[in-house]
């Protein structure tokens, strides 16, 4: 279970400090955390203490792997995790105070519109897929880690960030997961009959800011879904997930939330398997995972600080 997440939760409640943030909420702040997951059983970790829906953040990683930044794609498998900041940036510029329902509808009925507005700017999917250098060229990152795991798994080079420094300025939000590198271990080994094991797989994130009460557990599942995916696409096993936070906190709207969780007992994490094994890490699609004995505690509503 999930008692590493309730840990932090539980030092930043006691012992954050206060102070108030860019979006104006504030928040309780601590400096350096880390979780590992092991997945080498089939355990996905969606937390338990509330229910997370994981079906919502593993789309939003396949959005990212997609390359898209346009959340018109987001919103035609209804998700709205990203609405806010461009309907923030739509209200702004043109003094109308439209509803999210409203604007949500016209994105995604109205092309124009969404190529207009809907855009985040050059924020994860660009950067993990169509980084661009001094001279113009494109750089795929996810498509060289998934190359070098299959040609030379003992790589230190097995990596994709998403900080690129001269983008930040065009990003509706400065990129909070940043560093994906992968390790590989248990290459070249067989089985009592001389069959050969699968080497392992496993993959840490470096986050620069985390939202505890929504963001973190998103992030940990979707991440999770990531090293699922990318161990089936080059043969090896999923085997940690290895989760690092810089500044980590507790929005104080989100105080409820955090001592609700802390007062319920988690429960096993659910199992996760690939129902397919598409072509490439292009083709999967939602319908692919298959979570098994999921059984959370009720959802907790709160509010995302835009
Ligand atoms: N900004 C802030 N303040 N917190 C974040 O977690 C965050 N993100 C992304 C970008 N900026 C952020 C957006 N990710 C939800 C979940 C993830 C988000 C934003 C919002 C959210 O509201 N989740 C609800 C409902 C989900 C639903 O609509 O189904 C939940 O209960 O989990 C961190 O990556």
């Amino acid at each position: 279970p999930e008692y590493q997440y309730l840990d932090i939760v539980e030092n930043v409640l006691t012992k954050g400090d206060k102070r108030i943030d860019r979006t104006g909420v504030g928040t309780l702040a601590a400096f350096g955390a880390m979780m590992r997951f092991d997945m080498s059983d089939g355990t996905f970790p969606v937390y338990t203490t509330k229910r997370v829906f994981w079906k919502t953040a593993v789309k939003e990683m396949l959005w990212f792997i997609s390359g898209q930044t346009n959340i018109r794609s987001l919103l035609q498998e209804n998700v709205r995790i990203w609405t806010d900041w461009p309907l923030e940036k739509y209200r702004k510029a043109t003094g109308q105070q439209i509803s999210q329902e409203d604007f949500e509808a016209r994105i995604v009925n109205d092309e124009q519109f969404a190529l207009e507005w809907g855009d985040l700017g050059p924020v994860y999917g660009k950067q993990w897929r169509r980084w661009v250098g001094p001279d113009g060229r494109e750089y795929d990152q996810i498509a060289t880690v998934i190359e070098t795991l299959r040609t030379n798994p003992t790589s230190r080079r097995m990596l994709f960030h998403a900080w690129n420094v001269a983008d930040l300025d065009r990003m509706a939000l400065n990129p909070c997961h940043n560093f994906y590198q992968f390790f590989v271990s248990g290459m070249g080994l067989e089985t009592d009959q001389g069959e050969p094991l699968r080497p392992k797989l496993s993959l840490m994130v470096g986050t620069r800011s985390n939202d505890l009460g929504l963001g973190n557990p998103f992030n940990v599942c979707q991440q999770a879904a990531l090293l699922a995916m990318v161990a089936q696409q080059v043969d090896m096993v999923p085997n940690e997930l290895i989760w690092v936070g810089g500044d980590v906190h507790l929005y104080l709207n989100h105080l409820e939330l955090a001592e609700t969780i802390l007062k319920r007992e988690p429960r096993p994490f659910p199992k996760l398997r690939l129902t397919r094994r598409p072509e490439s890490i292009d083709g999967y699609k939602i319908e692919d995972f298959e979570v098994t004995g999921y059984d959370p505690h009720p959802a907790i509503a709160a509010p995302v600080a835009v």
